[in-house]
């Protein structure tokens, strides 16, 4: 008996886990359908647990109707033998009548667990009851058509900084048309109180980013209005938010290591190529910050051709799947990244996350070589920064307010 008995109820102490799981996690419908299919899945085994359960008890019952008849039989027997040869057998029927009594005993005990055993089918069954109406709520809940409870501003614009011209305070998600663009997509626009508009196209932290060439080409990831998820805007509207504008864009890139510390870099002049032209990183001039300027090289120390060849400016984009670095080897494939690959690399805001920053080549998987969250000119390429923002602007806002005043916006994605 014991280990079906243990079964059944440990199977119910499971379901009754994901139960409460549901609850929890919320507002994400296709994982609470999930569940609901489970439970599904799972009514059938419960279901032939309990045959198996009142099967054992039948066969107790028997035995115990057979216990019953002995002791008749038994009872019987002495009276006879005590009338026939009371002094021969005297000591034998003492015997019996002990036996008798334990036997007794037996069926008292039998009495009392099939007594427990019918409690603990009740009560299973009571629990069963409750699954399935459980069930039912689930199912009733996932035939409902999942809610979006994401706020999209109405305000819209060629970018974040016409919205914000219009008047805009809200930092949040917002439709924005680009001169050339066919339709509006959204963005998140950060909105300070000088007025400025940034429109956000990178945020990376634990998210892994090892994407393909269309998916970098049409983005990826998650945005949200409290600007608290990981997301890669995507190449195509990277460049027609950049290729129209009449002011010179601005690139500001924001980072923060595991220590909490917050650096900044911009780039004036800052486009996106077409994707006919691999999505080609091209930028005026760096215009200042206190992170350095990754993007024009690092001389690492290894060969004098090394800031030259990690260089940025004027590099086609590259994915696994799309080579188009200076490299005989893919840079891309082996940092694990879409990003401006040279021979590779000093700035690499694409890379692998790393818990608490540090990192060796044994770390960094079959091809060992630096593929973190990097920006040299501030940690080393061994030091995968904890998070990364790169977001746009008019050059005619971006110092509205003081160039401090934007980095200490910056809120970070708060984990
Ligand atoms: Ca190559």
């Amino acid at each position: 008996m014991a280990p079906s008995l243990l079964s059944t109820t440990g199977g119910l102490l499971i379901l009754f886990c994901f139960a409460s799981a549901v609850r929890n996690s919320g507002k994400y419908c296709p994982t609470t359908c999930g569940v609901a299919d489970y439970f599904l899945k799972y009514t059938p085994g419960v279901d032939n647990d309990l045959d198996e359960l009142l099967t054992e008890l039948e066969t107790i019952a028997n035995l115990t109707q057979g216990s019953e008849e002995t002791i008749v039989h038994m009872k019987d027997s002495a009276a006879v033998s005590q009338k026939t040869q009371p002094d021969l057998l005297f000591k034998k029927s003492t015997s019996m009548l002990e036996d008798i009594l334990r036997f007794e005993k037996t069926i008292v005990a039998q009495e009392q667990q099939i007594y427990d055993l019918q409690n603990l089918i009740s009560s299973n069954e009571r629990r069963m009851a409750d699954l399935k109406q459980l069930s039912i709520q689930l199912h009733q809940k996932c035939s409902e058509p999942c809610k979006d409870t994401v706020e999209i501003q109405s305000t819209t614009g060629t970018d974040c900084q016409d919205i914000a011209n219009k008047g805009a305070t809200t930092s949040g998600l917002y439709y924005v048309k680009p001169l050339n663009a066919k339709e509006q997509f959204l963005v998140y626009c950060e909105i300070d109180s000088f007025g400025r508009g940034f429109t956000v196209i990178q945020r990376d932290g634990s998210v892994d980013f090892n994407k393909d060439w269309t998916q970098y080409k049409n983005g990826f990831g998650y945005l949200s209005p409290g600007d608290n998820t990981e997301f890669w805007l995507g190449n195509e509207k990277i460049h027609l938010l950049t290729a129209t504008t009449t002011i010179p864009t601005v690139l500001r890139i924001e980072l923060v290591d595991w220590e909490g510390n917050k650096k900044y870099a911009d780039y004036n002049m800052f486009k996106l190529g077409s994707e006919a032209d691999m999505f080609r990183l091209t930028y005026g001039y760096y215009f200042g910050g206190d992170a350095g300027d990754a993007f024009d090289g690092f001389d690492f120390g290894d060969d004098p051709s090394d800031k030259f060849y990690t260089s940025h400016n004027g590099m086609q984009f590259s994915t696994f799947d799309k080579d188009n670095d200076k490299y005989d080897g893919n840079c891309a494939q082996q940092d694990g990244s879409g990003w401006w690959m040279n021979r590779c690399h000093a700035a690499h805001l694409n890379g692998k996350y790393y818990l608490g920053g540090r990192y060796t080549e044994k770390d960094a998987g079959e091809f060992g070589y630096d593929n973190g969250i990097i920006w040299v000119t501030w940690h080393n390429r061994w030091y995968s920064l904890k998070e990364t923002t790169m977001k746009i602007i008019p050059l005619s806002r971006i110092t509205a307010g003081g160039q401090q005043a934007g980095a200490k916006q910056f809120a970070g994605l708060g984990v």
